[in-house]
């Protein structure tokens, strides 16, 4: 099944948006592998985002990760990385899509609430990344024929 990595970002922990977020991927059908609420270092940040490094909002982007906590996820489902970007909406809340996540709650890019994988092959490098295999729980769901056909 496939994996994909979510963080509520620290702007999204600052507004109580951790509930609201995983309500929104739970009612969507798709199930939790890993969680962990933690503050994010300066090691992992820059691994994280080192293809942006050099780019003009590199710096502020490795400050606002790493100056609260986050909340980091592990989700899984058929098609899960294309339907978690769908949900949290494009990168730039003003060009997200109504009634997505960033949409819904952003304005700024710098402060756009969420981060999701954007392809398998980054969801899974991510997801090893930021967990140990020994985090992640594989698990039945009660329900999981009836949203996975
Ligand atoms: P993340 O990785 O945070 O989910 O964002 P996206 O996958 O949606 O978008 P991204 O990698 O292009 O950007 C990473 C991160 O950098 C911030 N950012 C981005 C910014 O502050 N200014 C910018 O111009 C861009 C492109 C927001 C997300």
């Amino acid at each position: 099944m496939e994996k994909t990595f979510v963080m509520v970002k620290p702007d999204g922990v600052q507004r109580g948006l951790i509930g609201e977020v995983i309500a929104r991927l739970e009612r969507r059908g798709l199930k939790l592998a890993g969680a962990k609420f933690m503050r994010v270092g300066m090691e992992l940040a820059e691994t994280h985002y080192g293809i942006h490094k050099g780019k003009p909002f590199y710096e502020p982007l490795i400050n606002y990760i790493t100056s609260a906590p986050v909340m980091a996820m592990v989700w899984t489902g058929p098609n899960a990385v294309a339907a978690v970007r769908q949900t949290m909406g494009a990168t730039r809340p003003t060009e997200a899509a109504p009634g997505s996540v960033r949409h819904d709650f952003g304005l700024e890019v710098g402060r756009n609430l969420t981060h999701a994988s954007d392809s398998v092959e980054n969801g899974e490098a991510e997801v090893a990344l930021w967990f140990d295999e020994s985090e992640l729980v594989e698990w039945g769901r009660a329900i999981d024929e009836w949203v996975f056909e």
